[in-house]
């Protein structure tokens, strides 16, 4: 039920408001989108990660906006330079963490602050894909399903910052034939992940055992083989009614599921390291002798 969270300041004026977002868009926030009426104008700047938190006791709290950064020391770099107020410089907290107060404003507050050992932290992926390349494998059978599941794969991708020119939209003739492809797909090297789009219904497939499990497994091993992340947006159901459900009605959108998964791993390998492996080594350029 709940979507999001939004804390709200006035700011003195429409010249402060063009200072701040200034400021925010140095921060690295990503903006959101404007509002303007005869009454006011709001200037929504988004972060990856929203959360409300109440304390009891003596911790002292500084600011009613805590920000979480990956880098203080550069963060205070970006304030000096923007010439920001800083309220209160770099300290060391008793909870493992270092952290700065900013007032870009008369009475706008920020907390800046960073954990000590953010690599004890699991490592996990973000949900940025500007820059990464993605290629989609969409089955044609039940097309009346996959093009809903391929437009939800779009639309996340899209959202998440993926440029159209890195999206490579393949559509093969059923979900038998999605293994391969992808596989092909992967093998060229030119895509950070593969997703995979398909529909098998039980009802009105005879061999449905026998193609969702090849299609699955293929998906599995070309994964595995090629070190390049597949996410797997094939739905295996009972009946259109639940195909349905599964392309955007009650069940969501498997195909944006799949593409946001995508993203997310493309970003967790680059995290931890994870190259894709090519099945040939690259052409190497020779001299030609005289
Ligand atoms: C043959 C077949 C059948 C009966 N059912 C489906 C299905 O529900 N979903 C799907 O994606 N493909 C189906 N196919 C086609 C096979 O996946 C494959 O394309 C053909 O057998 C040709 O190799």
């Amino acid at each position: 039920m709940i979507k999001g969270i939004t804390t709200i300041r006035h700011a003195a004026g429409a010249k402060e408001l063009t200072a701040l977002g200034k400021l925010f868009d140095a921060l690295g926030f990503e903006r959101g989108t404007p509002w303007k009426t005869a009454r006011g104008q709001g200037m929504p700047f988004k972060g990856p990660v929203g959360r409300i938190e109440i304390v009891e006791g003596l911790e002292t709290i500084h600011a009613d906006i805590w920000v979480e950064v990956t880098d203080l020391d550069s963060l205070r770099g970006i304030l000096v330079q923007e010439k920001t107020k800083i309220k209160a410089d770099i300290q060391q907290t008793a909870w493992n963490s270092r952290f700065l107060v900013a007032e870009p404003a008369k009475g706008l507050k920020l907390l800046f602050w960073q954990k000590n050992h953010p690599a004890q932290d699991a490592a996990e992926g973000e949900l940025n894909a500007r820059g990464m390349r993605f290629a989609v494998v969409v089955s044609r059978w039940n097309s009346f399903i996959t093009e809903r599941l391929l437009q939800g794969a779009l639309d996340a991708l899209r959202r998440s910052g993926c440029s159209e020119s890195d999206i490579s939209v393949v559509r093969v003739p059923g979900a038998f034939e999605i293994p391969s492809q992808a596989r092909t797909l992967a093998e060229t090297g030119r895509h950070d992940a593969i997703i995979t789009l398909g529909c098998l219904i039980r009802g009105e497939t005879d061999h449905y055992e026998h193609i969702s499990t090849e299609v699955t497994r293929g998906i599995g091993q070309s994964a595995q083989e090629t070190g390049v992340p597949h996410t797997y947006g094939v739905l295996t159901c009972e009946n259109l009614e639940q195909a349905l459900d599964r392309a955007g009605l009650k069940a969501g959108n498997k195909g944006f599921e799949a593409a946001i998964s995508a993203v997310e791993m493309v970003s967790l390998q680059r995290k931890t390291g994870g190259r894709a492996r090519r099945k040939t080594a690259p052409v190497k350029k020779t001299r030609k002798r005289r």
